[in-house]
């Protein structure tokens, strides 16, 4: 059994999206034993495709934990081949999602076990241990949230924006479908209330964290845990690493992207703030907001970078390791 803090409580539980969210967790399950670290990611960006169930952020960072990520896109798995999606083509199918061969027969697998009856965090456990995860990776809810994102040219699916569109149309909003009536996983909801820290990966606060924060009471019994709360800034320099952060940051913002417009977004949340040391200048004004704060590097390359800004972080949320 992992060590428990003074409270009774123990352990970590990281909240994630895609590619940001898997880097720290890769990094997080190296440095702690599965029994220490409850992996929960957002399904908002989920969506079916040629019938089948397709979990973009949970494969992200399962695929990720395992070491079959493709290294070039952070998504999908390494070295896959595109013969049944071009034959899916050839088909006449609109085939602009780009599944590869292996994540297909995943997909196929996810499928055929929820069609069986299965919850969707069962399906996710099994399927990620038997890719050799030891550490519990969760969907926020087993029930469907979708981001749906509203724009000039009317509401669409995360990924028909994304991918589809490219990001071009102008979002207005977004709105999380079903979040009301669903309910957080039940490994998740345990995970709020016995984790001694929580730890907010670096992934997009708007699109990738705030769905899972939409369910309901998970906002509010994060903000009366008195557990430290770490926010893992998703910007270096100004700038988003990876997806569409900088224009929705201006959309939803109302202002650039920068590690201060994070640490508001997510005032009253979180305790301990981590943000890159290009960043610096907003130190002062994020402690301002009532955070502790650490300015270091968190670009993650290496897992070397990965473990080291996860060993930072447990040490300023006093996780022992
Ligand atoms: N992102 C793309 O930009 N193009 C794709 O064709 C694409 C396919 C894809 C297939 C499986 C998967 O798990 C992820 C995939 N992604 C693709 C990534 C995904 O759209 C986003 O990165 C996440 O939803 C945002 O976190």
């Amino acid at each position: 059994m992992t060590q428990s803090s003074g409270n009774g409580r123990s352990g970590v539980l990281a909240l994630a999206g895609g590619v940001g969210g898997a880097k720290l967790a890769v990094g997080l399950a190296r440095i702690l034993k599965p029994d220490a670290l409850t992996i929960v990611v957002n399904t908002g960006d989920d969506e079916t495709f040629y019938g089948l169930h397709i979990s973009p952020d949970i494969d992200t960072v399962t695929y990720s934990l395992a070491g079959l990520a493709n290294p070039d896109t952070g998504w999908g798995f390494a070295g896959d081949t595109f013969n049944a999606l071009e034959t899916l083509k050839t088909l006449g199918a609109d085939a602009w999602f780009g599944l590869g061969d292996h994540d297909l027969a995943l997909h196929l697998r996810r499928t055929d076990m929820l069609r069986s009856g299965m919850t969707l965090s069962e399906v996710t456990l099994d399927l990620a241990r038997r890719m050799g995860v030891r550490h519990p990776v969760l969907p926020m809810s087993d029930q469907p949230v979708r981001t749906i994102i509203k724009s000039t040219d009317g509401e669409m699916s995360f990924q028909e924006y994304f991918v589809h569109r490219r990001s071009e149309p102008e979002v207005i909003g977004l709105r999380f479908e079903g979040a009301d009536s669903a309910t957080a996983s039940p490994v998740f909801q345990r995970a709020l209330e016995n984790v001694e820290a929580i730890v907010f990966c670096p992934s997009n606060p708007f699109l990738s964290v705030d769905p899972i924060l939409a369910l309901p009471d998970v906002r509010e019994m994060i903000v009366a845990s008195d557990v430290p709360r770490v926010i893992v800034s998703p910007i270096i320099g100004g700038r988003a690493v990876k997806g569409p952060a900088a224009r929705i940051f201006e959309t939803f913002a109302h202002k650039p992207p920068s590690a201060l417009a994070v640490a508001e977004h997510y005032e009253g949340m979180a305790t301990h703030f981590v943000m890159d040391n290009e960043d610096e200048a907003s130190r002062d004004a994020v402690e301002a907001l009532g955070y502790q704060v650490l300015v270091t590097e968190t670009l993650m390359i290496e897992d070397t970078h990965k473990i080291a800004l996860s060993t930072a972080v447990c040490k300023m949320a006093g996780v022992s390791i």
